[in-house]
């Protein structure tokens, strides 16, 4: 979506409810999805209903309420909040003659617009042809042009007479661009999980922070940059009240006083009813949360709705795949709460905070310390001063306590992980 436009299309959010909870809500966050993607929502018409329909997922009735709705409002969209199947967006265009816009749609336009790096746009791209391939029939246009024209009917007409239709050969296409793209993001994943296993080699923990759209995964990132690293200002990541401002990976790395490094990723935010195609193509954005040892689930606590949303995050992540990681909840943006909780509030695995205040930050980084760090190993090395190299790599590596120089060596009392602590084991002292 151009940033600046003339003005934005008028539509119609619908939905169905089966008297779900959450209903409400999910239609509330369909008006945000259609605002991201550069709507102006003008009415929602929405029907009770056990089921959908069939053929048309509404009603009759409301079908023609919804015509009728539209006209009035001048809307030439209509935006559903489900994923519709391929007939019911074909019979509902043809009843309403209205353009209809599923909520998979909108996510992968979305998607689509904000994606930057090769990596994303690639996963944006396999999730909207896995979309459009059982959607094909007359749209066929765009193809003959990409296949271009002239060679493209006689291909067809160089087929051995296995009068395979034109339906038959765009899907033929659409397939193969699938499995060419899906076979580039193998190629380039690997890159990526080489590189993941060359930071575990490192013996560095790494640490996720996943949530919701907009919770403030990026600006907690920065916050902790800011605090703990030098240059902070080169190092910042994207943030942006808007749904999904971030689309790629970024690992950073957060140096803690006492030599206590680890690598923070900063990841892609899930939202309610995440189609499954786009879930699955991001599979390798995600695969930094994958490989953490420690998730940081960031919450928006000044959101009415942030237990939904902890349940959508939960559920997303059950679906990648990653259960069993530790994980903090962070309740972020308590300032922003009208009942001024106080902040920050540690409570077990639970933080009440605010990405914007320092003493937050600082608590935030004190509770991931002691998780990643809890294998530490406390102990006193006696140094020969032949072995200046190991003296160099506790200095390196560990929480330096104590540096005493004796007539027999360096004597010094550090906490370090229990892997570097097997490196100099031999100079440990009972
Ligand atoms: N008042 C207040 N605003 C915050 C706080 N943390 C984040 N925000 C704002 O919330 C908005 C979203 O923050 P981001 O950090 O971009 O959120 P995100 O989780 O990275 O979102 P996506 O990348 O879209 O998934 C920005 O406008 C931030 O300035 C906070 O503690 N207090
Ligand atoms: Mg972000």
């Amino acid at each position: 979506m151009p940033e600046t436009q003339a003005a934005p299309t008028k539509v119609i959010i619908a939905g169905i409810t089966k008297r779900q909870e959450n209903f409400e809500y999910t239609m509330t966050e369909l008006g945000e999805l259609a605002k991201a993607a550069n709507y102006n929502v003008v009415g929602e018409v929405t029907q009770k209903l056990d089921y959908p329909a069939g053929a048309t997922y509404f009603g009759s009735g409301k079908v023609e309420e919804l015509r009728m709705a539209a006209n009035m409002k001048e809307a030439a969209v209509v935006i559903v909040n489900d994923e519709l199947s391929p007939s019911q967006l074909r019979n509902l265009e043809k009843q309403m003659q209205l353009h209809l816009v599923d909520r998979t749609q909108l996510i992968l336009d979305i998607f689509g617009s904000r994606a930057r790096s090769k990596q994303a746009k690639t996963q944006v791209e396999i999730a909207r042809l896995r979309y459009e391939l059982p959607r094909l029939r007359q749209k066929n246009a765009g193809f003959d042009q990409q296949g271009g024209g002239s060679t493209g009917a006689g291909g067809a007409l160089a087929n051995r007479g296995s009068g395979e239709t034109q339906l038959e050969q765009d899907r033929r296409v659409l397939n193969k661009r699938i499995g060419h793209l899906k076979q580039e993001l193998i190629d380039e994943s690997r890159d990526e999980e080489v590189r993941a296993a060359q930071r575990n080699e490192s013996d560095i923990p790494t640490v996720a922070l996943v949530g919701y759209t907009n919770a403030g995964k990026s600006t907690t990132m920065n916050g902790l940059l800011q605090l703990f690293t030098d240059r902070p200002d080169d190092k910042q990541v994207f943030e942006k009240d808007m749904l999904f401002a971030t689309l790629d990976t970024s690992v950073r790395s957060i140096e803690l006083p006492g030599n206590r490094k680890f690598l923070l990723s900063d990841t892609v935010g899930f939202v309610g009813k995440l189609p499954t195609k786009l879930v699955d193509s991001f599979k390798a954005t995600l695969a930094e949360a994958k490989n953490a040892d420690l998730l940081v689930q960031v919450v928006d606590y000044s959101d009415p709705h942030y237990p939904e949303m902890m349940k959508v995050t939960e559920d997303t992540l059950r679906d990648i795949g990653i259960e069993g990681t530790p994980m903090i909840v962070g309740y972020n943006k308590a300032d922003r709460r009208d009942d001024q909780p106080a902040f920050p509030d540690e409570n077990g695995d639970h933080l009440i905070y605010s990405a914007r205040d320092e003493k937050s930050l600082r608590k935030l980084a004190d509770m991931i310390e002691q998780r990643i760090f809890a294998d530490a190993v406390s102990a006193t090395y006696l140094i020969p001063f032949t072995d200046g190299g190991a003296v160099n790599f506790i200095n390196s590596v560990a929480k330096v306590d104590k540096t005493d120089y004796t007539a027999d060596g360096t004597l010094i009392t550090a906490t370090m992980s229990a892997a570097n602590a097997g490196r100099v084991a031999k100079y440990a002292q009972d």
